[in-house]
């Protein structure tokens, strides 16, 4: 058994003053999700200032035997940053280590702390003329350790790949107190094993990222949106098929959305104006982008979906004519999770399969939920381009929502069943967290399970980081 109170007094003898929350009223933003789906408790919210704080905090926490949940925005769509309800665990967040290090335009690298939001590092990129290519809708809260601890995607994944892709360095703080510092920008370091790797994605459970080099690219010269009217999901992937083999380079997101999720986001979210005609049951947004002078991008947006409205894909489409057009249409995507929480309950599934099979994902997720639950309300969107679309599910409308919220597993289960038909995947950006680690052992069991428990053991022995996440229990 910890002596809890011993540990404290030595936190706050290593973290000072400003460096530990103890008051319930401060703690309490700490052990809820955003979701609403967790809520915990805890004795402390550690607030370290640098590294050196950092790691001999988790070395007193290590000596005590006590939990700790490493927390960065709390954006997490899988309660992956919520302490447990035994008031065991403490939380850590990075959000005081939120400095640029270093940022190179001859590297194209960023060296910047786990703490600072992804907007900031985004910011901190475009200072020097480079673009940081990862875009998420939390991207004001999410921090730089959130996002490469989930291996965050996002709107551009389709052209630059994952967070896991735009990772040269970490440091990181192990669960002993040993720092590693892999802060290297080196392109190519082949030394053994990529250890890097194994903590993005790892979500707080192998180790704290106290800081990363990210890779940075040359900012877009010609960037172009288009919001589409389309028939159906299959016509969105024609869409899709028709950008990309146009120019594949260009293609710097494609998002896809269903009328009742744009419906939400039109009753819900002030000031969102449709700027088409009229309402329609399947959105297309396109983002073209490039970083070449005089690419002549606008045309080649008018020509591709000019063809696309001769063959019937799309029905009517707007093409921004400026920065604030651009920003309102992304905003009508980017308010779809906001949307969704006014009207009601949701169970989310942020499910992958290939891209050729959306829509047949689509359409047989659809059914099967609607034989399951008459009156559910099926709201689809996201990164098409990926094949990554999240299957969300809102509340009959005269349901009770914590009826409808106590069949999710059911509901869960129903679509993942279609997914694993279709060779995808049950968790494509968003990770485990709390809420998925009991589909684990039917997904990921036997040699993969035994792999991922053997790494954690010989990482975190005595099982202390982000208890009771990612992993079941055995
Ligand atoms: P948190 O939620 O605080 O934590 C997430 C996980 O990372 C937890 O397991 C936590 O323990 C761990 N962690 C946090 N910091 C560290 C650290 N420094 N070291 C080790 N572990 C750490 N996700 C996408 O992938 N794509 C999207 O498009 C997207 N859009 C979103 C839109 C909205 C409106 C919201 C609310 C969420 C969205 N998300 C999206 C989900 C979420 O924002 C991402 O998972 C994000 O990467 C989490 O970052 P965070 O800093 O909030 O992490
Ligand atoms: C997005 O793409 C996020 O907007 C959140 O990944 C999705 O609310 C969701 O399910
Ligand atoms: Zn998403």
């Amino acid at each position: 058994m910890a002596d809890l109170p011993a540990l404290l007094r030595r936190l706050q003898e290593i973290l000072g003053p400003a460096g530990m929350l103890t008051e319930p009223a401060d703690t309490a933003p700490f052990v809820a999700d955003w979701r609403r789906l967790y809520s915990g408790r805890t004795p402390a919210v550690l607030r370290p200032a640098n590294t050196a704080e950092l790691a001999s905090a988790m070395a007193a926490c290590a000596a005590a035997g006590v939990g700790v949940v490493p927390q960065g925005g709390n954006t997490s769509m899988v309660g992956g940053a919520v302490p447990d309800e035994d008031g065991s665990q403490v939380v850590l967040t990075l959000a005081r280590m939120n400095r640029v290090r270093a940022a190179d335009a001859v590297d194209q690298t960023l060296t910047i702390e786990a703490g600072a939001t992804l907007k900031a590092a985004q910011d901190a990129a475009e200072a020097i003329g480079c673009l940081l290519p990862l875009s998420i809708g939390s991207e004001g809260s999410a921090q730089v350790g959130g996002i490469l601890a989930t291996n965050a995607g996002g709107n551009n994944t389709v052209r630059y790949g994952n967070a896991r892709d735009m990772v040269l360095g970490l440091e990181v703080v192990l669960p002993d107190g040993q720092v590693w510092n892999g802060l290297r920008r080196l392109r190519k370091d082949n030394t053994g094993y990529c250890l890097r790797q194994l903590f993005v994605g790892s979500e707080g459970t192998l180790g704290i990222i106290t800081a990363a080099v990210l890779k940075l690219v040359p900012r877009p010269r010609e960037v172009e949106v288009a919001l589409c009217a389309v028939a159906s999901p299959e016509a969105a992937l024609a869409l899709f098929h028709r950008f990309y083999t146009n120019d594949p380079a260009a293609v710097q997101a494609f998002e896809y959305m269903a009328g009742t999720g744009m419906d939400f986001v039109l009753r819900h979210i002030e000031g969102a104006v449709l700027p088409l005609s009229e309402r329609a049951a399947h959105y297309v947004l396109v983002e073209l982008a490039t970083p070449r002078p005089q690419a002549g991008l606008r045309g080649a947006m008018e020509a591709v979906l000019e063809a696309a409205l001769e063959a019937g894909e799309v029905s009517n489409a707007v093409i921004a004519e400026s920065g604030a057009q651009r920003a309102a249409i992304w905003r009508l995507r980017e308010e779809h999770s906001e949307g969704q929480k006014r009207e009601g309950a949701s169970v989310k599934n942020d499910v992958s399969v290939p891209v050729s099979k959306v829509p047949e994902l689509i359409a047989r997720a659809s059914e099967a939920c609607r034989a399951l639950m008459p009156g559910i309300r099926v709201v689809p969107f996201g990164h098409m381009g990926d094949g990554n679309i999240h299957f969300n599910l809102e509340q009959p409308v005269d349901m009770d929502a914590a009826a409808f919220l106590a069949r999710d597993h059911e509901i869960m289960d129903t679509v993942c069943a279609v997914v694993r038909d279709l060779d995808g995947s049950f968790s494509a950006e968003h990770g485990i967290g709390k809420l998925k680690p009991y589909m684990m052992p039917d997904w990921r069991g036997g040699a993969e399970l035994g792999l991922m428990r053997a790494i954690k053991d010989a990482i975190d022995p005595a099982g202390l980081m982000n208890p009771g996440k990612v992993l079941p229990c055995v």
